[in-house]
């Protein structure tokens, strides 16, 4: 018990010591500039908090709700700083001057004072909670500094894919908790898809009640060879829940934006309403990859993955349909942005169709692109009409852009350059730059169950949102970015976490700190541990980096000095020589090791991470050849 209470002191004076030195002050992501000074301010409970300004007040209840759990005190809330009173002062006054968004902070012996407007002075709060270290004897020693903040991007976006697996409300907020405190402002719900429609429109019940569940879930990966669960899997939102998550976000300062998916990914709004089909009579085709799973008689929700061809019929029946869900999902988020997705819209069932032949005529559209993008194009008119704009995933620019849309490039990043190149908006979410997090973020076969590709957060931090092929007058169209969280194979809260973690740190990064500021081996060694192992004492899982120092390629030599580092403050490191795979039973790190390889053989180095809480990182191995002829290891 005693030992464990030592352990435990150590590792807080250990992340104390870690924000504290820190260059960035363990802010993440990297503030624009701090610049130390002499001294330090000392927060007791003697010390008052001031907020005068009324808009200002949840800001100043969040921070005191953070120092009562972190210090165990709460401030006393005063009007005015008495002379030689210490203080925190949450203040606006002069932020006109700021740019939007942006804060500063000044901590000096008797004062520390925050000085933002809105999402500023939240942002100011943010990073003065990450400074805090642990409380000694009472008392929370912070060192003197002057901070001086703004984002580099307005929009900093983070996606949820609800459709394929539900998540509740409760988590829902948790995750949007986590993207306010790295300073993420859009969380962009994506609430319909082929698997399942979430979002409660009171006009079309059947959305639903019919679309909102599923008859199975594919096992395994896709296409598999295991069929399906037959398990019934169902969930939605009902419009209060959506009020009360939109009300949520605003007090974080997150904007929320909801993703109706058109004219393909509609399996289940047909599933409701067959008359939205090209052919209102013909059964779901389910997928000819995927024949186990049977046939099965009318329109289904999709239980497996992949891309469907029965799409919205272009009818006028449909077009009122979904400009009265939009009417009900305006009314339910204030977004400026619209996203109406336009993403892989097979246009077989419009090839197929006389009704859509015809209309392609009618209209002199050129081809089924045509069809595509008239359609995006009557629906952005409508959204406009009502004060909105839409965002679309990048194949909106196929058959000509909508005129007033922003263009979100995910295939690669040849979407939003051309997007920027016609003078539109553009969020940068490439998935080969690693900003989808459904890809699995090492190489190591103990990866669970994903999507495949390959995401780590060194490859996310890498990522500058700004093509170089842009000029100067076509770069300020990229807004920002975002990453994407699909989860066909993401069935927990617990796994989205997982997922998400560390990786969002890096997102943010990228999101909000000038890339001169950016610097992976400050962000990876002296920040993303000490705010990993806070996480680690909560009950939000995350994927555990491997060893830091840990060579990711085979390496050739006779002698090798091995250095590595904890990624999670307080974890250890455990490897073995034997081939075996180690755990807390294989020898420990504790420090550089040196390590022979006679000529002609090879050894190798297997390496686990244990954090504190007992999460354990992949097994990763690196082979350490003198001239041996290789053989393939587990
Ligand atoms: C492509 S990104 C999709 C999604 C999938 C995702 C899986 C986009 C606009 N469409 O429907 O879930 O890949 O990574």
């Amino acid at each position: 018990m005693k030992k464990s209470l030592i352990i435990l002191a150590s590792l807080a004076f250990t992340l104390n010591v870690f924000a504290q030195n820190d260059v960035n002050m363990g802010i993440i992501p990297a503030p624009l500039s701090v610049v130390k000074k002499q001294g330090s301010f000392v927060l007791d409970k003697t010390v008052v908090l001031i907020s005068n300004d009324i808009e200002n007040a949840k800001t100043a209840d969040l921070l005191n709700a953070f120092i009562v759990s972190k210090g165990g005190f709460a401030l006393r809330e005063a009007k005015l700083a008495v002379a030689g009173q210490k203080a925190v002062i949450l203040t606006s006054k002069g932020a006109e001057l700021l740019s939007k968004e942006g804060y500063n902070i000044h901590i000096s012996p008797n004062q520390i004072k925050l000085n933002g407007a809105g999402a500023g002075l939240f942002y100011a709060v943010q990073s003065l909670m990450q400074m805090m270290p642990e409380k000694k004897k009472d008392k929370i020693t912070l060192s003197a500094v002057i901070i001086n903040d703004e984002p580099r991007f307005k929009y900093r976006g983070t996606h949820l894919d609800v459709a394929r697996h539900f998540f509740p409300i409760s988590f829902v907020k948790k995750y949007i908790d986590l993207l306010a405190t790295y300073k993420m402002n859009n969380f962009h719900w994506h609430l319909t898809d082929d698997q399942g429609w979430r979002i409660e429109i009171k006009k079309y019940p059947k959305l639903t009640s019919v679309g909102g569940s599923r008859n199975g879930t594919i096992i395994g990966n896709y296409p598999g060879t295991g069929g399906t669960d037959n398990e019934t899997y169902k969930g939605y939102y009902t419009q209060e829940e959506i009020k009360q998550v939109v009300a949520y976000a605003a007090t974080k300062y997150i904007n929320v934006i909801p993703e109706i998916e058109m004219p393909g990914h509609a399996s289940a709004a047909i599933a409701a309403y067959p008359d939205l089909s090209c052919f209102p009579d013909r059964d779901t085709f389910i997928n000819e990859k995927t024949p186990w799973s049977g046939s099965r008689k009318g329109k289904q929700v999709q239980q497996t993955w992949g891309v469907f061809d029965d799409v919205f019929t272009p009818t006028e029946n449909t077009f009122k349909f979904l400009e009265d869900v939009i009417d009900e999902v305006i009314g339910l988020f204030p977004s400026k942005y619209i996203h109406i997705g336009g993403d892989e819209c097979p246009k077989e069932y419009w090839k197929q169709s006389s009704f859509c032949q015809q209309f392609i005529k009618d209209n002199n559209l050129k081809d089924e692109h045509g069809l595509q993008s008239y359609f995006i194009q009557r629906m952005e008119k409508y959204i406009n009409s009502k004060g909105r704009s839409i965002i679309g995933w990048d194949e909106i620019l196929e058959g000509g852009l909508a005129p007033n849309a922003t263009v979100m490039s995910w295939r690669g990043e040849k979407g939003g350059i051309d997007a920027a190149q016609q003078n539109h908006d553009v969020i940068m979410t490439p998935g080969s730059a690693g900003l989808y997090f459904d890809h699995k973020q090492s190489a190591s076969p103990d990866e669970p169950l994903t999507i495949g590709g390959l995401s780590s957060y060194a490859k996310v931090y890498a990522y500058d949102p700004i093509p170089k092929e842009l000029t100067v007058a076509q770069q300020k169209y990229i807004l920002g970015v975002q990453a994407n969280i699909w989860t066909e194979y993401i069935e927990s809260p617990s796994k989205v976490e997982f997922m998400l973690l560390p990786r969002l740190f890096s997102l943010a990064e990228i999101a909000w700190s000038k890339p001169s500021n950016k610097d992976f081996k400050n962000f990876s060694e002296e920040r993303v541990p000490v705010h990993l192992a806070r996480l680690d004492k909560t009950n939000t899982n995350y994927w555990v980096p491997t060893p830091i120092g840990m060579p990711d390629k085979s390496q050739d030599g006779e002698r090798f000095k091995i250095e590595l580092k904890a990624p999670v403050v307080g974890a250890k490191i455990f490897y073995t020589l034997d081939n075996y795979r180690p755990s807390e039973n294989a020898t420990r790190y504790v420090s550089p090791i040196t390590l022979i390889v006679p000529q002609g053989q090879m050894k190798i180095l297997k390496t686990i991470v244990i954090t504190p809480s007992g999460r354990r990182s992949v097994v990763v191995e690196t082979i350490l050849n003198n001239g041996a002829v290789l053989i393939k290891t587990k």
